[in-house]
């Protein structure tokens, strides 16, 4: 039984990589951090037979007694402070964090296996967000960075010294150069789940307006379940590389207000919407798209949600949720109304 390590697995990504890899017959062992994490239920009710390790990136000993205990063949790094928003406000937690976060997780690695990395597969979840100002369109492996946040730079440095590690230690040192890619596990801090939550609460009545930042932004969105598979497949092969993953399209927050709107039966969204220069970035990524064609002609990989099924998928999840809480509530009020009475 192969053993894989994950950071994050509290993350969107966690959850859906710890599901394919307990469904290939991995043991999984995942890191989370602080003294008592809210999400470690939700976690093992997500992961049965997922062993919990703690740990935490800013703390090498940690991880070196987490590399100890998970004796893992494959650790795949998914931990971050991952919202690019939030890296202005805390750059250094970003940069220890997200930058050197990687690098004190390859060193654990090197410390616990010492020659070549014992043999150990290591995937680092690297971004789009390196591209930044783009030099070329589409982007691939091979474009120029130029990161706009203290997340895109931490993420350059996370990317760098994974090929650094393969170049001088021969360590099998993959990193995943994603393209934005959500679900119903995504945070609510993030325009896609931000913009789904709200119309389900406005179709419900239960808010009036979704306050966003800029409207014209465009991302290639995809759906995780199908990039956590890409993760794996790159740690399969022979020899460790970069790949980008994305699905090749874009769209702009504009089109992703209409799609949403538009499965709840609203045509015209603009009552609904204000524009908050708090959520305005003091430097944008105006436009991504990923060129994916050397994961799809190496690994085989292929997305198979596309960005109108998966903006639907997300209003439907958001739809379910908002109704039983709604119930919850109600059911509340009316258990307070018949003690009072
Ligand atoms: P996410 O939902 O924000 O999850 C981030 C994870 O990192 C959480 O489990 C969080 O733990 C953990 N974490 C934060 N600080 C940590 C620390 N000091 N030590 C250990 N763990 C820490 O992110 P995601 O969307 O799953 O993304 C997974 C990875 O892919 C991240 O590295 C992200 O930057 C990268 N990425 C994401 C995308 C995307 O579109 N989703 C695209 C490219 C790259 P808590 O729950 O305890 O906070
Ligand atoms: O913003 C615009 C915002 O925060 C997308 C992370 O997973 O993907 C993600 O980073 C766009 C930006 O994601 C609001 O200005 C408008 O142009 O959903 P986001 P992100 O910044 O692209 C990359 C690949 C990662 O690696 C990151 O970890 O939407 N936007 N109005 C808004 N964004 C937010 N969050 N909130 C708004 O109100």
């Amino acid at each position: 039984m192969p053993h894989a390590l994950i950071t994050g697995i509290t993350g969107q990504d966690g959850l859906y990589l710890g599901e394919l890899l307990i469904n290939k017959g991995y043991e999984v062992f995942g890191l989370v951090r602080g003294q008592s994490n809210p999400k470690v239920a939700m976690v093992e009710k997500t992961l049965p037979g997922v062993q919990l390790l703690e740990g935490d990136l800013t703390d090498l000993p940690s991880l070196i007694g987490a590399v100890e205990i998970a004796q893992p063949d494959e650790v795949y790094n998914l931990g971050a402070i991952s919202f690019v928003g939030l890296s202005w406000r805390q750059a250094e937690l970003t940069g220890e964090t997200t930058g050197i976060g990687v690098l004190r997780m390859l060193e654990a690695i090197r410390i616990v296996a010492s020659d070549e990395m014992g043999g150990i597969r290591f995937y680092q979840a690297s971004s789009s967000e390196m591209f930044g100002k783009v030099r070329e369109t589409p982007q691939r492996e091979t474009t120029p960075f130029h990161p706009r946040s203290p997340y895109g730079v931490a993420k350059t440095f996370g990317h760098y010294i994974t090929v650094n590690y393969r170049e001088s230690y021969g360590a099998h040192a993959v990193s995943g150069i994603l393209f934005n890619h959500e679900s119903p596990r995504r945070g609510v801090e993030f325009v896609t789940r931000k913009i789904s939550r709200g119309v389900a609460r406005i179709a419900l009545g239960a808010q009036e307006k979704i306050a966003l930042g800029n409207l014209e932004a465009r991302r290639d969105w995809g759906f995780a379940g199908d990039y956590v598979d890409a993760m794996w497949r790159m740690l399969q092969r022979d020899t460790a590389d970069d790949y980008v993953v994305a699905t090749g399209e874009t769209h702009s927050v504009r089109e992703l207000l209409d799609t949403a709107f538009s499965h709840v039966g609203i045509d015209d969204w603009s009552p609904y919407i204000v524009q908050d220069p708090r959520f305005l970035r003091p430097a944008e990524v105006d436009v991504l798209v990923g060129d994916a064609s050397k994961a799809r002609d190496l690994l085989g990989w292929r997305p198979a949600v596309d960005f109108r099924t998966l903006v639907e998928m997300m209003v439907d999840a958001d739809l379910t949720a908002v109704r039983s809480d709604l119930d919850r509530e109600d059911a509340t009020l009316r258990g307070d109304a018949a003690q009072r009475a």
